[in-house]
């Protein structure tokens, strides 16, 4: 190779990075080293000759290299996959007398607040759409110290005792020896796990339920699960159970789009909050609380200290004292989301525990996991988790302290500085006076026996589409469930709840032998009344805000259709997106360009709510021989969404098997189509569309 002459080298060496200009008002600061030493070359290495091997003196590529290598830190042993913001809480009602908690009783104090949602099985490459329970964990730093309401999206639990959380754990993440199935329970030692612990039957008709697969995190409830308890001045304790209630209603999708959302966009969820936030659509929900005494409690059916058990809102309505706001995304994924480090511990004075067992074991364990996670007891100073009020305690050193911490004194009681900080019996937080007696013993209350009555009352209490998908949802995971005792078990436990509901199961797995109940020493309730607050159907809040309806598009489409449905929908607060062959977009019937949010392929219709197919009829014989075309509006059918189409379209609703239903408007003006899709799913399709048992 001929030598360079040194212009020549000089030139060559700046790399890709030289061809970056300035542009007008741009002010690009210089880039530094750690440790603040400006660079001025980030494109080479140093060598020994312009040829030659690179030298160990480079302490620029050593520190570059050396940071990147340390980048990942251990991800969460469950909720790995999550997505936070950012916002606040605002009290609108008192709890003064009840709760001597600040952020509960200064109405219209806005309390800053971080969320974080997340899946609990999958690892945090995994999918947002698994089915799952959904974690919804919410940080406020209050005044007084930072409290955390850490819940799921399902009010009730797997387990009634912390002790068997690992186990839990152990059998839905990937089995230990393969390493897979990632992001699922559809497997063995999940089902072997629950089929062999009843008290999980609730919780199981939970997660096979359309809970598991929410639209949005935005249209999902949340509750803190436990009974918790308020405080107030005079030590008096109330029990209560908190609940978030989403201004947008509940939704969710169908397990086959789930599934398929999956492979079209893994991000589903988080990009739904972020785009939603950043568009200044910012999600809202009320707190409610549920507030109860020791005698409601004893009259109670179940063990309020039972995390398998709710208490409906019929028997015990919500009383709603404020709303959660999430205003801003985060800045950084890595320093927010990830290092976030939510703890059941984090409670302010007037908020306290309750004895529920899952909760004390709860309180060791979000402290400690933070220590592997984080890697130091000083993972409070990290920004996303240090208080907004003054933190001063005799606590020193440990890696990565950030605080100067002064003075000589670093003990208490001491009398060496005036300043020293000193407990407050007034201000402080003292735990609530329970009066304990009794032996010392491990075992399950008697109160906690009963697993299949709430279980039962959860199932009636959903409309029958909601009930065949749990069904269904049954009937696939123990599909998958290759140890045949393993299902014919489960069978057992569900025969427990009911003769019926486990015979449905039994029919769409072609299992045909008689089904053997567990045993069991309980007499299940059938009395329960239905508590229509459980399903989501009944609490859809019927609109199009916010949501995303996708037009297809070809050449030959008629713009101004287009564009009627696009100013429609606008002031509804929809979204149109348009999906062409091409992302170029389609030649319209006037000889413009209509542009394309996505191309076919990599838009499909299950990520939309509702979908329009604005077709020529030219347009529709060509797309009707196109698989990703006919998959669209296939997809959409099956998936009982409300399907719009000019005239023009019907034949590619004809290839894609598309029956006349009501939610199948054909040529009818972007009004009435909008109307319709405004109501949502169109459920008496179903069974049309895919076997119901
Ligand atoms: Fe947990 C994380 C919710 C039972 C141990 N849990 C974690 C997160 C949520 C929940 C939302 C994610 C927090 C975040 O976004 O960083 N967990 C629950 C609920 C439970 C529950 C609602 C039952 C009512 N959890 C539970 C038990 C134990 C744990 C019984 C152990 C005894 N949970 C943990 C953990 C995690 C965690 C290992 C993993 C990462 C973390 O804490 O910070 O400590």
């Amino acid at each position: 190779m001929a030598k360079l002459g040194h212009e020549e080298a000089a030139d060559h060496s700046i790399g890709n990075g030289g061809e970056l200009h300035q542009a007008a008002g741009e002010t690009h600061p210089p880039m530094s080293s750690q440790r603040g030493l400006i660079i001025a070359d980030d494109e080479n290495s140093l060598k020994a000759n312009e040829r030659g091997p690179v030298l160990i003196e480079d302490h620029l590529l050593i520190e570059k290299t050396q940071h990147f290598d340390h980048e990942r830190i251990p991800e969460r042993v469950v909720h790995a996959r999550g997505y936070g913001a950012k916002g606040y809480f605002e009290l609108t009602d008192s709890l003064e007398g009840i709760s001597k908690a600040g952020v509960l009783t200064r109405v219209g104090e806005k309390t800053p607040a971080f969320v974080r949602f997340s899946t609990v099985a999958g690892n945090a490459g995994s999918s947002d759409l698994a089915r799952d329970v959904r974690g919804f964990a919410v940080k406020m730093y209050t005044p007084e110290g930072n409290w955390d309401i850490v819940g799921n999206n399902i009010p009730v639990f797997f387990i009634q005792d912390s002790i068997k959380f690992t186990d839990l754990i152990h059998s839905v993440k990937q089995e230990p020896d393969r390493g897979f199935p990632q992001a699922q329970s559809a497997h063995d030692t999940f089902w072997d796990f629950v089929s062999l612990v009843p008290e999980s039957t609730h919780m199981l008709m939970w997660i096979m339920s359309d809970r598991a697969i929410p639209r949005s995190f935005r249209m999902m409830e949340g509750f803190g699960v436990h009974t918790f308890r308020l405080i107030n001045n005079a030590g008096k304790s109330t029990y209560v159970k908190f609940h978030w209630r989403p201004k947008l209603g509940m939704e969710s999708v169908i397990w086959d789009e789930a599934l398929k959302i999956s492979g079209a966009d893994p991000d589903f969820h988080r990009r739904d909050l972020w785009n939603a936030i950043d568009e200044g659509n910012f999600p809202e929900w009320e707190l409610g609380v549920q507030l109860f005494d020791e005698e409601f409690a004893q009259s109670f059916d179940f063990d309020v200290l039972d995390a398998t058990k709710l208490i409906p809102e019929e028997t015990l309505p919500l009383r709603i004292i404020g709303k959660l706001v999430l205003d801003r995304n985060v800045d950084n994924y890595f320093a927010e989301t990830e290092q976030v480090a939510f703890a059941t511990t984090n409670v302010v004075p007037g908020i306290d525990f309750s004895n529920d067992p899952l909760l004390q074991g709860r309180n060791l364990s979000y402290i400690d996991t933070q220590l592997t996670r984080l890697g130091t007891p000083n993972y409070q100073q990290i920004p996303v988790n240090a208080p907004r009020c003054p933190v001063m305690n005799m606590q020193r050193d440990g890696h990565h302290q950030m605080l100067p911490q002064k003075g000589r004194v670093s003990y208490s009681p001491s009398s060496l500085e005036a300043d020293a900080p000193r407990p407050d019996a007034v201000k402080g937080f003292s735990s609530f006076k329970a009066h304990e007696e009794g032996d010392k013993m491990r075992v399950r209350a008697a109160s906690f026996a009963d697993h299949f009555s709430q279980a039962l009352q959860f199932f009636n209490s959903q409309t029958e589409p909601e009930q065949n998908h749990i069904v269904s949802a049954f009937i696939f995971e123990l599909s998958k469930v290759e140890t045949k005792a393993i299902r014919t078990r489960m069978l057992g436990q569900l025969a427990n709840v009911d003769a019926t509901i486990a015979q449905r199961v039994a029919d769409g797995l072609g299992m045909t032998e008689p089904i053997k109940p567990a045993a069991t020493t309980v007499t299940v309730r059938t009395d329960l009344k239905v508590s229509p607050a459980l399903s989501i159907v009944q609490k859809m809040v019927p609109g199009l805000k916010t949501k995303l309806i996708g037009v297809l598009i070809a050449d030959g489409t008629d713009a101004a259709e287009v564009l009627a449905l696009e100013t429609a929908a606008g002031k509804l607060g929809a979204k149109v997106k348009i999906v062409a062959p091409k992302i170029g977009g389609a030649t319209t019937s006037d000889g413009k360009t209509l542009e394309a949010d996505f191309q076919l392929a990599g838009g499909a219709s299950v990520l939309f709510d509702a979908v329009f197919v604005a077709l020529s009829e030219d347009g529709a014989k060509l797309l009707s021989t196109e698989a990703a075309a006919v998959g669209w509006v296939h997809d959409a059918f099956s998936h009982l969404k409300v399907i719009g189409a000019t005239s023009g379209a019907q034949a590619l609703l004809d290839a894609a098997g598309v029956v006349p239903d009501e939610g199948v408007l054909v040529g009818a003006d972007a009004d009435a189509y909008l109307s319709a899709a405004a109501n949502g799913r169109i459920y008496d399709r179903e069974p049309n569309v895919r076997t119901v048992y």
